[in-house]
């Protein structure tokens, strides 16, 4: 699968981070499908980090990405575009992501790192049609 879906976390909207982050993606030789601006509801999040349903951190985790707008995106990279943006993004903890990596340069601490990427390539798919209609989102041979 040659794209990824990714979002943009309310903290990133908050420090005007919006346009670094996009440069970075894109000058990493994504191409820009498709991105909205959005206050995101609560079944969304939930949806979206359901995997993480029941954890210490889930609540804090739906909260923080509820008080701001986020900006949701469908990117092309080529093949392997589901792990070479998880490589950009770099590790959850801003503190261990490498330099160079979005969360590593950019990021405030594990809530706030200031990305979200799919993990996978099903993940990149459910996540897409929580936020974009089906004609937005490319066929999985793409
Ligand atoms: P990633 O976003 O790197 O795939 P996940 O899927 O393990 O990481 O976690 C999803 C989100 O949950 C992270 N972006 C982070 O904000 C938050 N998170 C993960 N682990 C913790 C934790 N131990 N404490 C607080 N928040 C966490």
């Amino acid at each position: 699968m040659r794209w990824t879906f990714a979002f943009l976390k309310p903290e990133t909207v908050e420090h005007g981070l919006v346009g670094e982050v996009l440069r970075r993606i894109e000058e990493n030789g994504f191409k820009i499908l498709a991105l909205n601006m959005l206050k995101p509801t609560r079944n969304q999040v939930e949806e979206v980090y359901r995997e993480h349903q029941g954890k210490a951190f889930f609540e804090k985790l739906v909260q923080h990405t509820l008080s701001g707008s986020i900006v949701v995106l469908i990117v092309e990279g080529g093949e392997g575009a589901v792990s070479r943006m998880r490589k950009l993004v770099g590790a959850t903890n801003p503190a261990e992501a490498g330099r160079g990596t979005i969360r590593g340069d950019l990021g405030f601490d594990i809530t706030r790192n200031i990305i979200h990427a799919a993990d996978g390539e099903e993940a990149a798919k459910r996540e897409a049609r929580i936020f974009f209609d089906e004609s937005e989102i490319p066929p999985a041979s793409r």
